[in-house]
């Protein structure tokens, strides 16, 4: 392993004014985003789309510094011939695979979930880095419930997540160590900065065991917030002072970035929330995003399947990475939003 340039790559995926697009749905995710803009779900059409995306020079070029992709994608070709990856990586992005295999039911821990994907993943990774593929993702499941999350369920995963990090290292590739705490629920944020806390600890214990460097990785967690039912949502200011707490208290300050998901936030909320973080400050690490919905609900919207609305698609992908990009330095406004 050469931890240099693991480090090297860590450090270009939380650049300041830069972050992440997750666009790594798999079919059963991409086909309920679909579903809601009315598009059917063939491989053409998830093609059609993620081109349009990874054509959008500006946006591409300057807001985002890598993007995630399924299996799929990486291995498929633009309408000309070009391969998507290629795209990416003239855009200046770096680009990454998903090789979890998602989440399946853990036996014996009834609503729980264990995240498969370890075997074959060193031959997999090998065909991935050659494909272009320099960072990987894996993602953890873990639902807040009355008498939920148990411990069971979050030493399983994060000792999965841990041997993912290990293996991905050993290949060369960054890990995205991605551990989500859900928003689904009625919990209180309080219950939330808990099981945070505690996932958190947990995962870098198991990092620790794992021999996995801290300086070739990159931390994809949840905001610290309260749950989608719980009647009323914390403030802006709460969650980022909650946040930052959770992961001062359990992140090593090794860690080069954090890259936020937005778990089912509103595309304003996140930034919000991204941007509140980096205008506290005082932490040792980048913070950027790394969002999937909150990137890419607008575009789909506005493309809907229709070959004339890539222009508009693409302003409206080109929005919201560039409000996240300031939020990502602690330069948005809300009042950006309404200007655009
Ligand atoms: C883009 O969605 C990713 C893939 O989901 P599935 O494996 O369920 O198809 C997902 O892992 C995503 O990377 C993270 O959850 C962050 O995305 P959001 O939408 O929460 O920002």
């Amino acid at each position: 392993m050469n931890l240099a340039a693991l480090n090297e790559i860590a450090e270009k995926m939380v650049t300041p004014g830069k972050g992440i697009l997750a666009a790594d749905e798999s079919t059963g995710t991409i086909q309920k985003r679909f579903d809601a803009i009315g598009v059917e779900n063939t491989e053409q059409n998830r093609r059609d789309y993620r081109e349009l995306i990874f054509r959008a020079a500006e946006p591409m070029r300057n807001y985002i510094s890598g993007v995630i992709l399924f299996e799929e994608t990486l291995y498929q070709d633009a309408a000309d011939g070009t391969p998507l990856v290629k795209l990416i990586a003239e855009a200046g992005a770096a680009p990454g695979i998903k090789v979890d295999k998602g989440a399946k039911p853990l036996p014996g821990f009834p609503g729980e979930t264990i995240t498969e994907g370890l075997d074959g993943l060193p031959q997999r990774l090998e065909k991935d880095y050659a494909r272009g593929a320099r960072f990987a993702k894996w993602r953890a499941v873990i639902d807040i419930a009355d008498g939920l999350p148990t411990w069971g369920a979050i030493k399983a995963n994060a000792h999965a997540l841990a041997r993912y990090a290990a293996i991905c290292q050993a290949a060369q590739i960054v890990p995205i160590v991605e551990p989500e705490v859900m928003m689904d629920g009625a919990h209180d944020i309080e219950r939330c900065d808990e099981v945070t806390r505690l996932v958190l600890m947990t995962v870098f214990r198991e990092l620790f065991e794992q021999r996995v460097a801290l300086e070739g990785i990159v931390l994809k967690p949840n905001m610290v917030v309260c749950g989608k039912d719980c009647g009323k949502p914390a403030s802006v200011d709460e969650v980022a002072h909650r946040t930052i707490a959770a992961l001062k208290a359990t992140v090593p300050a090794a860690v080069p970035g954090i890259a936020y998901l937005s778990g089912g936030q509103s595309d304003e909320e996140a930034t919000a929330h991204l941007d509140a973080m980096n205008k506290i400050g005082g932490f040792p690490w980048k913070m950027t995003f790394s969002f999937g919905r909150a990137l890419q609900a607008a575009p789909q919207k506005a493309w809907s399947g229709e070959r004339q609305n890539v222009p508009a698609a693409q302003r409206a992908f080109a929005h919201r990475a560039r409000m996240n990009s300031l939020a990502s330095i602690g330069q948005w406004e809300g009042a950006l939003e309404a200007a655009a």
